[in-house]
């Protein structure tokens, strides 16, 4: 019998340090994508789930995941309680511990100023009402993407989360991802995946609360979806934009080489479109890792997929540890390893990147499951601009303020005067009222 025999992977391309304009752009560049299309086909669905509810959300369950669903949206407490073996449960616990423990720290110190004597200002943070959790099933399911996003909305006070993953072929939940919603404190769990799910949420149907934010990672049907609602009537925020997942390895000439193969590999392996790029210094043996990366990638079962992921990656030989340290900061990835020697002392350098790893014993891995921090966080560049999910993406902020009597007279005729220079005059008379210096009965 022939059996088909993959064809192995072709070898990371290298730059060389500095590099010119035009290298520079091709370092940076994400895969495109064209939303365009997506929006087209995203739009019709998530107005069918708007004008018809669960009906149509069972219906798109049926064509596109093939499972014919009787609840489209049910309370937590109504669901069976999954069954996990002892070691899984104690594994998802002790994540569940550490992502608590760093997202309960979050909760910002109170800010209060006296402003000027009597003037009195402060700003309390209140959780967002209803939230929307996407967790995507597909080729990997992801159940420490519930416990990321469960466990800040729990902690924040939200007082809806509703989870959505697509079904399982016997329309059941995956268990794990059941598990790590019910410790978190999940209220509803929506069984529909893709934009069907995200407008279920967005608009709210018959079985699905209407939610005020929706977050989570999701396929490009997913991220067209959310785009498409935040800027539609639905009333309804998103986190961030999302793009395929990234990691940049920063290594030094002392860092193992299958340790800096195999943080690309587990970055590639999550999809053919992911990027996994390494920035070595002086002194990294670039055909050893080259080797590496091939010879681990042969043994993973996902192989195929990572190849992919690896024929677009690429290497980049730095000249400095200054020179590194602005390469990962333009190219601005979503995960930043730094597998150097005094990794901590680096840290002042790097500006751009959605979580930073530091040092040997600090793998990706371990922050994309259990240390604490959360793994949802902005790629495609975003990290310039966008934190990943924390406590205060399930919190708005209030300010308040009071003024005593003395506050305002000593407050109140400067805000008088800018009221007069912009023409607004009932702003201006509701401190001069209040202060006796015009007359209730006429314009003054
Ligand atoms: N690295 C992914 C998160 C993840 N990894 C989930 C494993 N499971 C995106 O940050
Ligand atoms: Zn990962």
């Amino acid at each position: 019998r022939v059996q088909a025999v993959a064809a192995p992977a072709a070898a990371m391309k290298t730059f060389q340090a500095p590099l010119s304009g035009e290298q520079l752009k091709e370092f940076t560049s994400r895969p495109r994508i064209d939303f365009s299309k997506i929006l087209d086909t995203v739009s019709p669905i998530v107005e069918d789930v708007r004008a018809r509810g669960d009906a149509a959300v069972r219906e798109y369950t049926a064509k596109f995941d093939r499972v014919q669903m009787e609840a489209v949206c049910t309370p937590i407490e109504e669901l069976p309680e999954p069954h996990l073996d002892a070691e899984t449960r104690a594994a998802f616990d002790l994540a569940y511990e550490n992502i608590a423990a760093f997202h309960r720290a979050q909760q910002a110190a109170p800010v209060e100023v006296e402003t000027m004597p009597g003037v009195r200002c402060w700003r309390v943070s209140r959780p967002i009402g209803a939230v929307g959790l996407y967790v995507p099933g597909g080729t990997a399911v992801l159940p420490s993407s519930a416990l990321m996003l469960a466990v800040p909305a729990a902690i924040a006070g939200c007082r809806t989360i509703v989870l959505a993953t697509p079904p399982r072929p016997d329309g059941s939940i995956t268990p794990e991802v059941l598990y790590c919603a019910r410790k978190a404190g999940v209220t509803h769990v929506l069984a529909a995946g893709g934009a069907q799910a995200v407008a279920a949420m967005a608009w709210g149907t018959q079985s699905c609360p209407k939610v005020d934010k929706i977050l989570g990672p999701g396929n490009q049907f997913v991220t067209a979806a959310k785009m498409l609602l935040q800027n539609s009537e639905a009333m309804v925020a998103i986190d961030m934009p999302a793009g395929p997942s990234e990691v940049l390895v920063i290594a030094d000439a002392a860092a193992n080489p299958t340790h800096i193969a195999i943080d690309l590999l587990s970055q590639a392996e999550h999809g053919p479109d992911s990027q996994a790029v390494l920035v070595a210094l002086p002194g990294v043996d670039i055909e050893a890792v080259q080797r590496e990366v091939q010879r681990q990638c042969d043994l993973l079962p996902r192989a195929e997929t990572t190849r992919r992921a690896l024929s677009h990656s690429r290497i980049v030989q730095a000249g400095s540890r200054e020179e590194a340290a602005a390469l990962s900061n333009s190219y601005a990835p979503e995960h930043l390893i730094v597998n150097v020697e005094d990794a901590e002392a680096w840290l002042p350098l790097l500006d751009n990147a959605g979580s930073v790893f530091l040092g040997r014993y600090t793998p990706e891995s371990v922050g994309d499951y259990a240390s604490g921090t959360n793994h949802v966080l902005p790629t495609y560049g975003y990290t310039r601009m966008y934190s990943g999910v924390g406590l205060d993406t399930f919190q708005k902020q209030m300010t308040v303020q009071t003024l005593t009597a003395e506050g305002l007279a000593a407050l109140g005729p400067a805000v008088a005067k800018m009221a007069a220079v912009e023409g607004l005059d009932a702003h201006r008379r509701a401190v001069t009222l209040r202060l006796g210096t015009s007359s209730p009965d006429k314009f003054d």
